[in-house]
């Protein structure tokens, strides 16, 4: 039988990257591998959604005030779970939990690796068939193998991340990581139930024509940020417009699609959120550190993302994030209406 050897699996693809480096460990490849599971397992419940009796509020209120879906907890669980019983990852933080969890067994204690995450972003949207998804982000632990991790090992500036990816589950299912090599997106293919390379190296367009803000909250917005808005409603072929307003309300969905076609997402504060919406550690940092090592940028409006030091685990921040080339105009806007 003829074997396609150009399509790649996920499995092979970290299999041949770590082959790449003599020293590799291949930890981190286990860890993608448990956490692409977990994503297999967390698509056919996304994709069942609307037939069991999955749908709904837990009836659960988490740390950060907001109602539980089933499908959350389902999924959180599912994450969770691979890692725990993986033999890569030390510990974790997830949006659902309101503390880390050290694993604290002999074989977790001396892994290398913690591991933060959302487990389903965008829960909002699970009632309606829209898009939603799973964000990760993995830190080498600054703690000595051989103890349980600590606080300190999840409070790192996202600059320290080793690699950093989102599920997607949408009309396809897609996988998509970066390491600081690149960023390299698979899709799952029904047929064989694996990840298959199939956006290789993706790279963020320098311009593109889609801005994504919540419009509903505009009359909230920082005068600057109002006037940046309204700077993109205004753009002419002239000015490298027109641009068009996306917001699909599912950051994991928003910024796919911006990261392949271009684009800039924002999520400023607003009167009711001063910090903003969204949460550093599990949706900023990872999002950061992905459209950086494509070519993007990503700044809370003031600093580069991927330098603030956090001090809390369900830290928010403000969100600026899309191709070099509109941040670099968003942030120049920016700072010229702030002096
Ligand atoms: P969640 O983690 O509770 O699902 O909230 C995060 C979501 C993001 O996916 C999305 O970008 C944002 O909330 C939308 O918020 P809003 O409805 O305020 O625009
Ligand atoms: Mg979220």
């Amino acid at each position: 039988m003829m074997v396609n050897r150009k399509i790649l699996t996920l499995d092979e693809f970290t299999i041949q990257q770590m082959r790449a480096f003599p020293h590799a460990t291949g930890e981190l490849s286990n860890l993608l591998r448990d956490l692409g599971l977990a994503a297999k397992r967390i698509n056919v419940e996304v994709n069942k959604a609307g037939l069991v009796d999955i749908l709904g509020d837990a009836g659960e209120i988490n740390v950060q005030g907001e109602d539980v879906k089933k499908l959350d907890v389902y999924a959180n669980n599912q994450v969770m779970g691979v890692l725990k019983h993986g033999i890569s990852c030390a510990g974790i933080g997830s949006e659902e939990l309101d503390d880390f969890i050290a694993f604290d067994d002999p074989v977790s204690n001396n892994s290398k690796y913690v591991c933060m995450f959302d487990p389903l972003d965008g829960s909002g949207n699970i009632d309606v068939n829209v898009s939603i998804g799973t964000i990760f982000s993995v830190y080498r632990r600054v703690t000595p193998k051989g103890q349980p991790v600590s606080r300190e090992d999840f409070l790192q500036a996202g600059i320290n991340q080793v690699a950093a990816g989102y599920i997607v589950y949408g009309s396809s299912t897609m996988l998509v990581y970066a390491t600081r090599r690149g960023v390299n997106g698979f899709t799952l293919d029904p047929s064989i139930g694996e990840f298959s390379l199939s956006h290789p190296n993706i790279q963020c367009p320098e311009f593109g024509k889609i801005y994504s803000v919540n419009h509903g909250n505009f009359f909230q917005y920082e005068k600057p940020v109002q006037d940046y808005i309204q700077v993109c409603q205004q753009k002419t072929k002239e000015t490298g417009g027109p641009y068009t307003q996306r917001y699909i309300g599912s950051m994991v969905s928003d910024l796919h699609r911006n990261l392949i076609k271009g684009g800039i997402f924002m999520y400023p504060a607003t009167k009711d959120k001063p910090k903003g919406k969204l949460r550093l550690l599990y949706e900023c940092n990872p999002f950061a550190f992905i459209v950086e090592v494509a070519g993007g940028k990503a700044t809370n409006g003031k600093v580069r993302i991927l330098d603030i030091v956090p001090t809390e685990l369900h830290q928010r921040s403000t969100l600026f994030i899309g191709s070099k080339g509109m941040m670099e105009e968003l942030e120049s806007f920016l700072q010229r209406e702030n002096a």
